[in-house]
């Protein structure tokens, strides 16, 4: 993994080479997107070595010039953002990749780059692209995605390969993707064998993003189970074979603990730390309760700036805690009360799923629209379509 990173950065950097194929992660850049990002775009690389017919590009072209494609994954985050993504950086160290190995959303102007050279874009883990990203629309060639389908800005060619299933993790299907694909070339743990990292890493997606196969979380396919399954079989064959059982937890407890440490973090850094923009409305998840993160003494100011800064008018917070089992909780803010009221009953209302939430009162942030979520296997996914239609309502 290293040396394909290495190597691939140089190239992007030098700018010598043929095509350009980024994969895409999502803008929250958590661990499933930043995996599935890496992942695929070292499986695409393989392949692409797999398939690259070496006696006719050495009789056809000089290799002096020979411009090689090259697969870069792109951390959906500005560089300086990266720490605030705390369970993704723990656990890109802990497998040997650093920051200097990795590329990020505002390392490039990549629509710069696009006019350069033939560009192909695959998205994994979202499949609206930000209005930022916009000009890649015609680029993309596949998209891998775990969210329900919104077509309302479906706008990518006839011919984009779609695999949009709605299973646990991302990690699992660029795991079951990688399996066809690469069975195709040769045997479907080739590619796992010569990127060992990329093994762990999707496990680590997947265990992480089903809270380890939680049923109260009840996230988990039986997709997920089947490609956690197979990862862990080429594990097992390279020897790590000590309860199955224990390191789930174990490496389940180690990602959550990492992604919860967000004790040096300030309330504006909470709002940066994994936020999705719709329409003009920002939707920050945290991972503690929004209760609490309304308790810290700058909330508000910090949201308004936050809101300014993104050019939004609303802000819809989410907040989860796993201390002393799992709790959800939400709360609406903006400027414009009447409208925050709206989408909270909106949301109150809303049936696919019913969000079952109680209204509260928090003393220190009595401009806030605050909810407890009974529903507890709701997350952002189940808020996005109601939120979208919200929007869609009142736009006309
Ligand atoms: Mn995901």
């Amino acid at each position: 993994m290293d040396k394909y990173l290495t190597t691939s950065i140089e190239k992007l950097k030098s700018g010598v080479y043929g095509d350009l194929n980024l994969v895409l992660g999502n803008e929250s850049c958590d661990l499933d997107s930043a995996a599935s990002a890496l992942v695929y775009a070292a499986f695409l690389y393989w392949q692409h070595n797999q398939i690259k017919c070496k006696v006719c590009t050495r009789m056809n072209r000089d290799e002096s010039v020979y411009r090689d494609d090259i697969f870069v994954p792109i951390l959906n985050v500005d560089r300086e953002d990266y720490d605030l993504k705390t369970e993704v950086a723990f656990c890109l160290r802990q497998h040997g990749i650093d920051a200097d190995r990795l590329v990020f959303r505002d390392d490039y102007d990549l629509e710069q780059l696009a006019e350069k050279s033939k560009t192909t874009v695959t998205l994994v883990d979202h499949h609206v692209l930000a209005k930022k990203d916009k000009f890649m629309t015609t680029m993309v060639t596949e998209i891998i995605d775990h969210r329900p389908v919104d077509k309302n800005e479906w706008t990518y060619k006839d011919d984009t390969r779609s695999s949009i299933e709605l299973v646990g993790s991302c990690c699992s299907l660029v795991g079951q993707r990688i399996r066809t694909l690469g069975g195709l070339l040769a045997k479907e743990t080739d590619f796992f064998n010569a990127f060992p990292v990329a093994t762990d890493l999707l496990h680590c997606g997947i265990i992480l993003d089903t809270v380890n196969f939680s049923k109260e979380v009840n996230k988990a396919t039986p997709v997920d189970e089947e490609v956690v399954l197979f990862l862990e079989n080429l594990q097992k064959t390279r020897g790590s074979n000590c309860g199955v059982e224990e390191q789930r937890k174990a490496k389940l407890d180690l990602l959550v603990a990492a992604r919860k440490d967000v004790s040096k973090l300030s309330a504006a850094q909470l709002l940066r730390k994994d936020v999705k923009i719709v329409g003009d409305t920002m939707v920050p998840s945290f991972p503690i309760l929004v209760e609490e993160f309304l308790k810290k003494p700058e909330a508000i100011q910090a949201i308004q700036e936050a809101l300014l800064r993104r050019e939004c008018n609303m802000a819809l917070l989410l907040g989860m805690s796993l201390t002393d089992g799992l709790k959800r909780d939400g709360a609406v803010y903006s400027r414009n009360q009447e409208r925050a009221a709206q989408l909270s009953k909106y949301l109150q209302e809303w049936k696919t799923p019913s969000l079952q939430l109680t209204l509260h009162e928090i003393p220190s942030a009595k401009n806030c629209i605050y909810f407890k979520q009974l529903n507890l296997s709701a997350s952002r996914k189940q808020y996005m379509p109601a939120l979208v239609n919200f929007l869609n309502a009142s736009k006309k």
